[in-house]
This record gives structure tokens, sequence and C-alpha cells, in this order.
């Protein structure tokens, strides 16, 4: 099985966290999005769309994080996914609102903030003011996951699944695109939670988000 990743991916860094607590070891290759390796021709020929994580298992090539949260979760088991259709639609309601909202919002402010690019299909010279609407979702993201999180440990199913996963890595890397954190006492809380879980391994910024300048 072969991981095409990058260190400061958060999307990347979902699998990785997974295959931390799954306890599973997988070869990386790094593809370097500092130099635009993810549009080199021998990339592109991994993921079309030119973006990590992919992942390659013989014959399968999974081009999206959550797929392949979803397909590692499935296989190796150990509570983070479920065999029940009802639970499947319940954890995927966050698969979708990583995809949406905090792709769109936080991820997309701290990729402006702290490498100077949208990272969310629009050119880096874009004119439109990505950055204010990016806060704006950002915001708003975070009003609706702290108002979840008010009387819930996880978010969903009582217990830490890919949802969590999903979730994580760009709403705890918020304040890196100048989104604060403070405000939301639940959302911090539950941050709290999920990095005292066994297994968990750590991304640049969750503790000094300014050491990008
Ligand atoms: N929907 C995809 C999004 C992946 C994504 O946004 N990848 C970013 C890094 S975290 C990327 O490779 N961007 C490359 C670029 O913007 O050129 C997933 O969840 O895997």
């Amino acid at each position: 099985m072969k991981l095409y990743t990058y260190d400061e991916s958060g999307n990347s860094y979902k699998v990785r966290l997974l295959l931390a607590f799954l306890g599973i070891r997988c070869d990386e290759v790094v593809v370097d999005l500092m130099t635009d390796e993810q549009h080199s021709e021998a990339f592109l020929s991994v993921n079309p769309r030119g973006e990590v994580p992919a992942l390659v298992d013989g014959d399968l090539v999974l081009r999206d994080s959550a797929a392949i949260l979803v397909y590692l979760a499935g296989r190796h088991g150990g509570g983070w996914w479920s065999a029940d259709v009802a639970e499947q639609a319940a954890i995927t309601e966050w698969l979708a609102f990583a995809a949406s909202w905090v792709q769109y919002g936080v991820f997309t402010a701290r990729a402006k903030v702290a490498f100077g690019i949208p990272a969310n299909g629009l050119p880096a010279d874009f004119p439109g003011d990505v950055l204010a609407e990016a806060r704006i979702r950002g915001e708003k993201s975070l009003a609706i996951l702290d108002a979840h999180l008010d009387g819930r440990e996880w978010l969903t199913l009582g217990r830490p699944t890919i949802a969590d996963i999903a979730v994580f890595p760009y709403i705890a890397l918020a304040p890196m695109g100048h989104i604060a954190l403070t405000p939301y006492a639940h959302v911090q809380a539950w941050i709290a939670r999920f990095r005292a879980l066994p297994g968990f391994v750590p991304i640049a910024g969750l503790d000094d988000p300014r050491y990008r300048g």
C-alpha cells in the first residue's frame, strides 16, 4: 500500500492519523506541493486532479481523503467506521461537512495566510477576496461545530470515528489562517480530547500557528 502525501497537507494528515490510530504501516511517497510536484506528469498519472492524498493498494487507486478514510477504516475495523448503514450515513454527514464548510473555510484561510495560495482550485493570482470569504465560512463552521459539540464528546455515534478525523485537522489548524479558536469552548475541549487519543500524531502548526511567519 502506497500513500502519496505532503507533511503540511491537512488532508494527507487525516490519513496519517487513521494509520497511526490503527497501527498500520504504509509506504509514503512525498509529493512536494511547494515545488508544484502535484502537477508533474508522474503524479498526474496517479491523480489527474493534482491533489494529495492519494492511496494505491494493488489495482485500487483512491484520490480523496474521505474515500481513503472509509476504505481503511472499513477494512481494518476498530470502531472508526460502522457496518450499519444508518451509522455510515451519520459519519458521512461529517465527511461532507469537512469537504465543504471546512475545506472552503478554515482550510482556505490557512492556505492563503500561511502558504500564499488558495490551494482549492483557484489560481494563486485570483482577483477575488478569497480570504474574506474563507473567514466568513470558517467562523460559521466553527459556530456550527461548537453548538453541535455542546453536550457531546465526539461528532457522532458517541465514539471517535473517521468523522472526527476528517474534521479535526483544519479546525485545529484554524489559527494558522488567523481564525481564533478562543470563542469556541466546546471545539477546544473536543480538540484536547482528540489529541489525547492513543496513537495521536501531531502536524506542524497545532501548537505554533505562526511558525510560517
Ligand atoms: N477533496 C480532496 C482535497 C485534497 C486537497 O485539497 N489537497 C491539497 C493539499 S491539502 C492539494 O493537494 N492541493 C494542491 C494544489 O492546490 O495545487 C481530499 O479531501 O483529499
